[in-house]
């Protein structure tokens, strides 16, 4: 045989070789959904069922959980997908890999199950290729069916929490293709090695690296393990060469050591990436069979219960947020480029950490914080309550397991969490034996997942984030078991006094000394649209937001035992079960559901970014409306964020006093003229000119009617409102009611609603209003009114009325969710009245044996003809209980 033989051998060699390797690909599109679970199926097959075309990611859940019919859909559905294999496949092996399905999960492989998997927020993997067709010379067709269900079961955590547990397989499907000798996949679908950092330091850093090879084939076969660590610009750096023989149908385990001099560390200001890359070669022929390449990065750190938290020898204050994985409209079914803007969203807010809750969330995430240096803490979903049984207990370790083994080469981790408020809902009556055993179950749980982890990685640490509530966690004896205990507070939110976030944690730190901790949560709803000249507590405004994390931040920072703390949270989220001023929603986000950034984000940039930073805040706010006081201004504050010194604000080109940002934060009062006003604010911040501007339309509502058309075509009033409500929608503001003044406008009589039995909300409901999505002005009302009037010149108007029966009977329960006080059970108040306008019965006894129904939404628009310089009035004449007044609008027709 010639010479051209053997080079063509070689080369069919290296082509071979260039095919050997595992392929991984996704396999999201082409698949078929049906909501619902299917008689008798998949063994029985019906023609009748209807199946929709979807794409993966993909979730049931997107519109029934914003509805006004409480609750969303938890039950079966199916999925199903023609998988194409080639021939060629015949002599590999084929795995199918889910980064996570919500929440039980069968897989059937042509009719057979081939997997079952327990639990919404981690991968599995597992082998096809027994169940796989594989005939002809091209592709045959194989069929995968996906029997999902997220009904509530009570072996699986989260059982109850404050958020949505969103059917569907909502995050990316693998195919791997791999050979018959390849890194184990089916290690809890770990990555098939394991990379850690027993000894890093400015000077050396020790890397070791151990794995598993599986061989499928039936022969046993000499190997070569071959490990190479490149640097970022990918300089191979050093190499390490094993050889070993696997065993037929067996897994072999290897090891690999390197030590590395003056290591380039990482750091959040400095996230470098070391490559690591691990290959098998068959040691005879030297074909690469599989190869395997992860992200290395050196840091070495500790946390001290007196002086907080330490990276790579130096202080760091840990200061980030939470994050929860959904999107408005979109559920939790996100493409990965979305989960990776929220992490730049949280790495542009000048944030260094990240608590990863109360979930493992998809691959996508945990990568880029290894890229963008964000620190990060990981936990699985036990949250408010536990069951005592053992399956429960058994999928909280596998859940730990996954958790730890899909995500431990990741350098961003630091914590593993486990068990949310965990103490929230106790069961069994207080103090009663029952509950004795309960509590002494969970801390049994704890230390069982605790020895877990610890066994699994000897390096990273443990965490257990409490609720506020320190003596029923020392009492369950939970403080002694993780290395670091997280704190969950809401002082200033659920129960009165910003203060005593600060005495807690003084209380804390006294009590346990030794103890380092993370303030896990703090936060305050804000729901954008709403705004409060003067914000008080669990107002929901914006404003309010602001200064609960003004003081929050500056009692973390001025205490060096804390070492850290997250946000709540860093987007809105929804949270099925919440009714409050935007119902379905937790508006703890300092940006929406939509990401668009609140007040508070600012707040953070301009305390955390060490770059030049100003902004002017409320963006969301840019269509004002207010009463003049002198018929041509109306004064109302406008928010600069900025890291910089003394701040110019020019309003309508004209110059105002220049401010002092306190803590990032300074005020001006803007002297607003009807139309648009332009704002600029300017500051020079280390050399650099730092602008912005603003553009903000302002709606001046005159104060006495004097002439027709100024500037009053239309009013919304909220009555027994104290805030501003801004629709973008119909770019219409409502602005509180005032008390009536001859020539102007208001009501008379009455007072303003508020929840019995509460220290919560100073004024308003808390519950949905059905029929709006206006909810805060029909959550708030005027009792007991005698008349509504406007002091309008003569011409055509529309008037609208709006009313929502705050109390009475069926009214939905409490808030599933409380950390404060719980709401008063509603009382039943039977009401009816007539409503005169202008002296003429307009509306007969509205009541609440007709349209005045619990919570829900009523409102009519009446046509009236203002004569002979007598305005219009609007007249309540009871005739059973008081009358009420939720909203009352003014529209100038003609
Ligand atoms: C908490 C919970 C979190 C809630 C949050 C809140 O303590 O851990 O799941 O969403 O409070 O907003 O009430
Ligand atoms: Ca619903």
């Amino acid at each position: 045989m010639g010479k051209h033989f053997y080079k063509l051998l070689y080369l069919l060699i290296i082509l071979q070789t260039a095919r050997a390797q595992s392929v991984r690909q996704s396999i999201n599109s082409d698949w078929e959904f049906h909501q619902g679970d299917i008689d008798g199926y998949p063994q029985k097959r019906s023609t009748k069922v209807e199946w929709l075309p979807i794409t993966i990611p993909h979730s049931w859940n997107t519109t029934d959980v914003t509805d006004d019919n409480p609750g969303y859909y938890r039950g079966v559905s199916w999925y199903k997908k023609t998988l194409y294999v080639p021939s060629s496949a015949k002599n590999k092996q084929l795995y199918l890999y889910f980064k996570g399905i919500n929440q039980v999960a069968e897989v059937y492989v042509n009719g057979h199950l081939a997997e079952k998997h327990n639990g919404g927020y981690t991968a599995f993997c597992f082998l096809i290729q027994p169940d796989l067709k594989i005939t002809g010379d091209t592709l045959s067709a194989n069929e995968i069916l996906v029997k999902v269900d997220n009904s509530f079961n009570e072996n699986i955590p989260p059982l109850d929490a404050d958020f949505t547990f969103y059917g569907g397989i909502y995050r990316d499907v693998y195919l791997i293709t791999a050979n018959d000798i390849h890194f184990t996949l089916d290690d809890y679908a770990s990555p098939g090695i394991k990379i850690k950092t027993p000894a890093v330091s400015n000077h050396t850093a020790v890397v070791t690296i151990s794995g598993n090879i599986t061989n499928r084939s039936a022969y046993g076969e000499a190997l070569s393990v071959v490990t190479t660590i490149s640097d970022a610009n990918g300089r191979q750096l050093d190499t390490r060469r094993n050889v070993l023989t696997a065993i037929a149908l067996d897994r072999k385990e290897f090891k690999q050591q390197f030590t590395m001099n003056l290591p380039h560390l990482w750091s959040p200001d400095d996230p470098y990436l070391y490559r690591v890359s691990s290959k098998i070669y068959d040691q005879k022929k030297g074909i690469l069979l599989d190869e395997i390449s992860s992200p290395l990065g050196l840091r070495w750190y500790h946390f001290d219960a007196d002086k907080g938290f330490y990276l790579n020898g130096k202080p760091l204050k840990l200061i980030g947020a939470s994050r929860h994985q959904d999107f408005k409209g979109m559920a939790n079914a996100l493409p990965d480029a979305m989960h990776e803007r929220d992490m730049e969203l949280l790495k542009n807010m000048g944030a260094n950490f990240i608590r990863i809750a109360h979930y493992p969330q998809d691959p996508a995430v945990m990568e880029a914080c290894d890229r963008l240096g964000l620190l990060a803490s990981v936990e699985i979903p036990i949250v408010n309550t536990i069951t005592q049984t053992k399956d429960f207990y058994n999928n909280c370790e596998q859940m730990q397991l996954e958790m730890i083994r899909q995500n431990f080469n990741h350098p961003s981790i630091i914590i593993w969490a486990y068990m949310n408020e965990v103490l929230l809902r106790p069961k069994y009556l207080k103090n009663s034996a029952e509950q004795d055993k309960y509590f002494s179950d969970i801390k049994a749980l704890a230390k069982q997942i605790d020895a877990l982890t610890h066994r699994e990685d000897t390096e990273r640490y443990t965490m257990i984030p409490c609720h506020g509530d320190f003596d029923l966690y020392q009492r369950a004896g939970l403080t002694t078991v993780p290395q670091l205990i997280g704190w969950n507070l809401y002082q200033g939110w659920y129960t009165p006094g910003l203060i005593n976030f600060a005495k807690f944690m003084d209380h804390f730190h006294q009590m346990l000394p030794h103890t380092p901790m993370i303030v896990t949560e703090y936060g305050a709803d804000a729901d954008i649209r709403i705004h409060n000249n003067h914000p008080e507590r669990f107002d929901k405004s914006i404003e309010y937001q602001t200064l609960f994390h003004e003081y929050y931040l500056q009692n973390i920072q001025s205490r060096p035992f804390v070492a850290g703390a997250a946000v709540w949270n860093l987007a809105d989220f929804n949270s099925e079960q919440r009714k409050d001023a935007t119902p379905h929603v937790n508006t703890k986000g300092i940006t929406t559901d939509e990401r668009e950034p609140k007040d508070a984000y600012f707040f953070y940039q301009a305390n955390l970014l060490k770059s030049p930073f100003l902004k002017i805040g409320s963006s969301g706010w840019r269509l004002r409306t207010g009463v003049s006081i002198d018929g041509t201004t109306c004064i109302q504050p406008v928010y600069v964020f900025s890291n910089g010194g003394h701040v110019r604000l020019w309003h309508n080109g004209k110059p105002l006093k220049s401010k002092q940002p306190q803590s990032g934060v300074a005020v001006f009062d803007i002297p607003f003229t009807n139309g648009i006003n332009s704002i600029k604010a300017v500051s020079v911040i280390s050399g650099k000119v730092c602008e912005d501007i603003a553009e903000i339309n302002f709606k001046l509502v005159p104060p006495f009617f004097k002439n027709k058309a100024e500037h009053y075509q239309e009013l919304n009033i909220s009555l027994g409102d104290e805030r501003f409500f801004v629709d973008e929608k119909s770019e219409q503001v409502w602005l509180p009611a005032q008390p009536y003044k001859k020539g102007s406008w208001g009501y008379i009589g009455g007072r303003i609603f508020t929840m019995t039995g509460q220290t919560r909300q100073p004024f308003g409901s808390d519950k949905d209003i059905y029929g709006t999505d206006l909810d805060p002005v029909y959550q708030t009302q005027r009792i007991d009114i005698k008349s509504f009037k406007f002091d309008v010149t003569d011409g055509e108007y529309d008037i609208t009325l709006g009313f929502a029966e705050l109390e009475g009977k069926n009214m939905s329960p409490a808030l599933a969710y409380n950390l404060g006080d719980e709401n008063p059970a509603s009382t039943n108040n039977p009401r009816a009245f007539d409503i005169y306008i202008n002296g003429k019965l307009a509306i007969k006894s509205l009541s609440t044996q007709s349209y005045l129904l619990p919570q829900r939404k009523y409102s009519t628009t009446i046509r009236i003809s203002a004569t002979n310089n007598t305005g219009i009035t609007v007249d309540f004449k009871p005739l059973t209980g008081e009358a009420i007044l939720n909203t009352i609008q003014l529209k100038q027709v003609y």
